[in-house]
């Protein structure tokens, strides 16, 4: 597809965007100093909190598990006497209905209702849609990346400033959230790519300089891959699998909360493509900060399409992607601030 056609054409991340949306009275000020949950004045950092993983346009599914949690739409949006919600990225790419998808976690954003972090697919749109200077964009339109992209553009063929719209909102997504019980992140929670994250992004939050300087090479750009996109190892002996995407990858994910050292690919391989045979895994692969250790606090995230019923990965590991829009299941996880996580708080459609 050539650039200059409409639905390639970048589109809202230059101008428009609301000055100061980040400091106004809603979003994450509002929801961590003072929250208004139904005149409640508790911080949000003790109060009880749904975690949601990825939703990928599947809108019909969110409103069914926003119903079963309990919460009932009011003044226009989902809303719970007592509780909140945090999503974990991801609502566009796939489909059927990603413009519900993104009004509906809009409004509860902008209720006050819930915190929504980016994920790797609002991150690559706004790549996808943001000018390098240079006639090319952040993100490349190569035929695979204007493939995956026009499944969202697509969505929004009858109004590409409506979608404009919603990019200024996404750039003004956090990327990781951290009380002093919990955290949440799209993919990995890795102490070192985090060090990087806090110290440069504001308020948790890209701007237009630092969107243009991650997408080059250095340690923003490492810190925003890894903690969107997950840790990977690459394979032994020159082997490569197939995603499910069927791209074909010389790298695995893997559980970036097991000690890689003495550990082999099938145990730390998230998941394990098949086939793989099994092998010691060389640490020095592997980049970044330490595994994520069991005495540490909870941490939520979705991203890695698993296939199988919803369960905890530790104690205090919970992966909330059950690939909603692949047949599977749309999970939240119910939480109170427990230091131990129970899988019974796991509730899904
Ligand atoms: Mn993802």
């Amino acid at each position: 597809m050539n650039r200059d056609e409409p639905a390639c054409r970048p589109i809202g991340v230059n101008g428009g965007r609301q000055a100061g949306m980040n400091d106004g009275p809603k979003g994450l000020g509002a929801l961590t100093n003072k929250p208004h949950l139904g005149g409640m004045s508790v911080p949000l950092s003790t109060a009880p909190i749904d975690l949601i993983g990825d939703i990928h346009g599947h809108a019909d599914e969110l409103e069914a598990l926003l119903k079963k949690l309990g919460y009932a739409v009011k003044n226009g949006s989902y809303a719970h006497p007592e509780r909140t919600v945090l999503f974990v990225g991801d609502y566009i790419d796939r489909g059927p209905k990603i413009r519900e998808t993104l009004d509906l976690v809009r409004r509860m954003v902008e209720a006050g209702q819930a915190l929504a972090l980016m994920g790797n697919h609002e991150y690559n749109a706004l790549c996808y849609h943001t000018p390098d200077g240079e006639g090319d964009y952040l993100r490349k339109h190569s035929d695979g990346n204007v493939k995956q992209h026009v499944r969202t553009l697509e969505q929004f063929a009858l109004s590409t400033a409506h979608f404009g719209d919603y990019l200024d909102w996404i750039m003004t997504l956090p990327l990781y959230h951290e009380t002093e019980r919990f955290r949440a992140v799209h993919a990995c929670w890795d102490a070192q790519q985090m060090a990087t994250l806090r110290s440069r992004l504001v308020n948790g939050r890209l701007t237009e300089a630092l969107l243009h300087e991650a997408a080059g090479h250095g340690a923003l750009h490492d810190a925003i891959e890894v903690t969107l996109k997950g840790k990977e190892i690459e394979l032994p002996n020159g082997i490569t699998f197939r995603d499910h995407e069927k791209n074909e990858r010389t790298n695995m994910r893997i559980k970036w909360w097991v000690d890689p050292v003495g550990a082999t690919y099938h145990q730390i391989g998230f998941p394990t493509p098949e086939h793989i045979e099994d092998h010691p895994v060389d640490p020095s692969r592997l980049d970044g900060g330490p595994h994520y250790f069991p005495d540490e606090k909870p941490v939520f995230f979705g991203h890695y399409w698993l296939n199988r019923e919803p369960m905890l990965q530790r104690e205090n590991i919970c992966c909330l992607d059950y690939s909603v829009a692949k047949e599977g299941r749309l999970v939240a996880y119910r939480y109170d601030g427990e230091r131990v996580l129970d899988q019974k708080k796991l509730v899904y459609v």
